[in-house]
């Protein structure tokens, strides 16, 4: 008998958690923390203690596949490889360069995104590439690249253990970054404030000192009170706002709009309550502000960002240890994935497809003519399918889960000639496809993820991937030599050379270098011990910049025909489209089945008792799932976790976009609850 221990990565969220997998004779029998892990210190949550329950599970694709009239047949790989080389060409050939389209992803390797972004651009000479940060830190890249220079998280995950106060936005770090929240939590015992802003009583709101249930979509009105009282008492920094930022004067002109009453009739929080947290924000030696979906997932999502941006700095509560402004990043490396160019007006590290400096950089090494105009975003992909797209490759994403209104996806996806998917279990996604190529998972393979505190850390293959699937890595080398590209690395380490050579950010990161607990960037020479906090002393963009941010309610409000708000998201023990977790027994053990949490009232009103089956209807369709009576909601709103694809939240969303950043609504829409009748 052979026991191998392997430390690698959590393929699960942005806390990028240190893992030790248990290998028996080349099986994963367990998985352990990793005590001298620098985020993690020794503790997991329970989807990092199980992350190992999926990789062995009997449905892995273990062939690749292709559907003729219907039926999937499975064919050999280097017929597979012909087929997509030939499909993917014809799309080209036929309707030009911008009829290819990939989706790349955030659960891979910053190396595999790098092969895949530039197979699309090198291969195809589109910018048609992005991926699924688009429905989750699109906005907080746009705003903060604009007010700032960087849309990363200005503090690294160590700091807020040093904070005065952390002020949450829509974050429920508790079951989504349970190691950042323990962060938190630390600082509280040294005496920390705690504020929550979030409509939900949640875990952390309950922890807070204080908790703000502000009504949906409110975040502007509340934050522009507290900015107008900020100023009214003089408590803002007029000297850092001189030296270091700029257009202060139109944003205070902005607040003529913000009289205290109005703001708090429109966010549903108390004057004297939006005084007191502004008071304490503004005192504070050191406070960080961090937010999530709540912030971003609205069609005013990028203006949100603006508004928490012109908080901090007006405040000057940014650009020190322990102060900033922190985007918790959700996947394990959606960081990564951004830093690596897998979007459409992006090159690795954040150079713009636009600049023709920058492309001649990228053009001589890559060999190619690269594209100049920007390229379409996830959702502008699926609704330009059969129109401007006719063959897409989606590598380990599962819109048919992930996306709103999957109704209308499902019909969109149909109306393209060629449809790939690169993935390791037959997702809703994978069975729409033509062709579906079997990949290997985080434990079968090396490369990199970069966390949420801009830490790049090195994946360490543990098994091998079962059947004849081949890590991703692998499969985009073999299809991008086919179609006639020089894809010659020897392994991942060879890809990172060569991104660190064009990506200042990462220009000092080596595998070797990463051995030990890994680098945060920027680290831009050999030399570099990385970064841990941004913008000291000055902005990265020169100065901060205040945008006025314009307020938009929800853009489906209740009706009398649709009367509640729902509002969908996440719980602690499953992950995302559940590919994965609803495979692992013990955490399907914790939650088996798709469940609303209701208040008390509202399920009075309809005769729903615990337990009960319910049906909740939006204008885009309707769910049956189990009642969930709990106060944590508020009266009039229904929150509906994503994981569940026999209950699938997203046939209820709908596609209202943000303008800037293309990100949907996901955060509120209408619905109608009824009890569904026993048959
Ligand atoms: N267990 C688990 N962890 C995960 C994931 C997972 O699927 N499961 N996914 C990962 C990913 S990719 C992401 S992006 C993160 C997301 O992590 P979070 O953003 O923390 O999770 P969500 O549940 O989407 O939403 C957070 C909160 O926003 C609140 N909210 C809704 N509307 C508003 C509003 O208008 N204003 C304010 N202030 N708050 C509002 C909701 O009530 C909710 O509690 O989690 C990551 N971690
Ligand atoms: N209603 C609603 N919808 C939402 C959200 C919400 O809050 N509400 N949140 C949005 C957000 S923030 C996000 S980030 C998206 C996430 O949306 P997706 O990225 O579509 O969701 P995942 O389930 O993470 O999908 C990843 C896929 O990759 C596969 N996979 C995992 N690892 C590997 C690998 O190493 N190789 C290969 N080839 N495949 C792999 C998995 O099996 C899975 O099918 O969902 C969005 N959708
Ligand atoms: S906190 Fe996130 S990274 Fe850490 S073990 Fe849990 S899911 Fe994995
Ligand atoms: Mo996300």
């Amino acid at each position: 008998m052979k026991i191998d221990y392997v430390k690698t990565v959590c393929p699960y969220c942005g806390c990028g958690c240190g893992l030790i997998l248990e290998v028996v004779d080349g099986v994963i029998v367990k998985t352990r923390p990793d005590k001298d892990h620098p985020v993690s210190r020794g503790s997991l949550c329970i989807k990092g203690w199980n992350a190992h329950e999926f990789v062995h599970h009997p449905d892995r694709l273990t062939v690749p596949l292709l559907k003729k009239q219907g039926k999937f047949y499975e064919i050999s790989w280097d017929e597979a490889i012909d087929v997509a080389t030939t499909r993917l060409r014809q799309a080209a050939d036929t309707y030009g360069p911008d009829a290819v389209a990939g989706l790349s992803s955030a659960r891979c390797s910053n190396e595999e995104n790098y092969l895949f972004q530039k197979l699309i651009r090198a291969g195809f000479h589109t910018n048609n590439v992005d991926h699924c940060a688009r429905l989750c830190h699109g906005p907080t890249a746009a705003a903060m690249a604009r007010a700032l220079g960087s849309g990363a998280m200005t503090n690294s995950i160590d700091d807020f253990t040093g904070a005065d106060l952390v002020i949450m936005f829509g974050s429920n770090a508790a079951e989504t970054h349970p190691i950042i929240m323990g962060r938190i939590y630390e600082a509280c015992a040294k005496g920390a404030t705690l504020i929550v802003v979030d409509p939900r009583t949640t875990e952390p709101a309950k922890n807070a000192d204080i908790h703000l249930p502000l009504n949906f979509g409110s975040d502007i009105p509340l934050i522009s009170g507290m900015i107008g009282h900020i100023l009214d008492k003089g408590l803002a920094d007029q000297s850092f706002i001189d030296e270091q930022t700029q257009d202060f004067e139109a944003l205070k002109d902005s607040l003529s709009e913000w009289p205290m009453e109005r703001a708090a009739k429109i966010c549903g929080i108390a004057p004297d309550m939006i005084e007191k947290v502004a008071q304490l924000y503004a005192k504070a030696k050191n406070a960080c502000v961090v937010f999530c979906m709540g912030i971003t997932q609205h069609s005013c999502g990028t203006a949100n960002v603006h508004a928490i941006c012109n908080l901090a700095m007006l405040c000057n509560q940014v650009g020190r240890p322990f102060a900033g402004i922190n985007p918790l990043r959700g996947q394990n490396n959606v960081q990564g994935a951004c830093d690596m160019g897998a979007l459409p007006n992006l090159l690795p590290g954040y150079q713009d497809v636009t600049n023709s400096d920058v492309r001649a950089k990228f053009e001589s090494v890559w060999k190619t003519v690269l594209p100049q105009t920007p390229g379409l975003t996830v959702t502008e992909v699926t609704a330009a399918a059969g129109e401007k797209v006719h063959a897409l490759y989606i590598m380990a994403e599962n819109p048919m889960m992930s996306d709103p209104d999957i109704n209308h996806v499902r019909e969109r996806l149909g109306k393209l000639d060629f449809f790939m998917v690169q993935d390791i279990f037959m997702t809703e996604t994978a069975k729409l496809a033509d062709l579906v190529l079997p990949g290997a998972c985080f434990a079968e393979k090396t490369g990199t993820f970069t966390n949420t505190e801009r830490r790049v850390q090195l994946l360490r293959r543990a098994s091998l991937p079962p059947g004849d699937a081949l890590d991703d890595f692998t499969i985009l080398c073999r299809l991008a030599k086919s179609l006639g590209l020089d894809f010659n690395y020897k392994d991942p380490a060879a890809v990172m050379d060569e991104l660190a050579s064009l990506t200042p950010i990462y220009g000092g990161i080596n595998f070797e270098r990463l051995e030990s607990g890994g680098l945060l960037w920027p680290c831009p020479n050999p030399d570099h011990p990385g970064t841990r906090y941004l913008h000291k002393g000055s902005f990265s963009r020169g100065k901060g910049l205040f945008v006025v941010p314009e307020y938009t309610p929800p853009q489906e409000m209740p009706d009398q025909a649709y009367p509640l708000t729902l509002v969908t998201g996440r719980m602690f023990s499953h992950y995302h489209t559940g590919t994965m977790t609803r495979r692992s027994a013990t955490l399907n053990h914790e939650a088996d089945k798709p469940f609303a949490q209701i208040h008390p009232k509202d399920a009075k009103v309809h005769g729903i008792s615990q337990g009960d089956p319910v049906r909740v209807s939006t204008r885009r369709g309707s769910i049956v799932l189990a009642a969930r009576l709990t106060s944590d909601v508020r009266p009039g709103s229904l929150f509906i976790p994503f994981h569940f694809s026999e209950a699938p939240a997203n046939a209820l969303t709908h596609e209202a976009l943000d303008p800037v950043s293309k990100i949907p609504e996901f955060k509120a829409c209408a619905a109608k609850l009824e009890r569904e009748k026993s048959k």
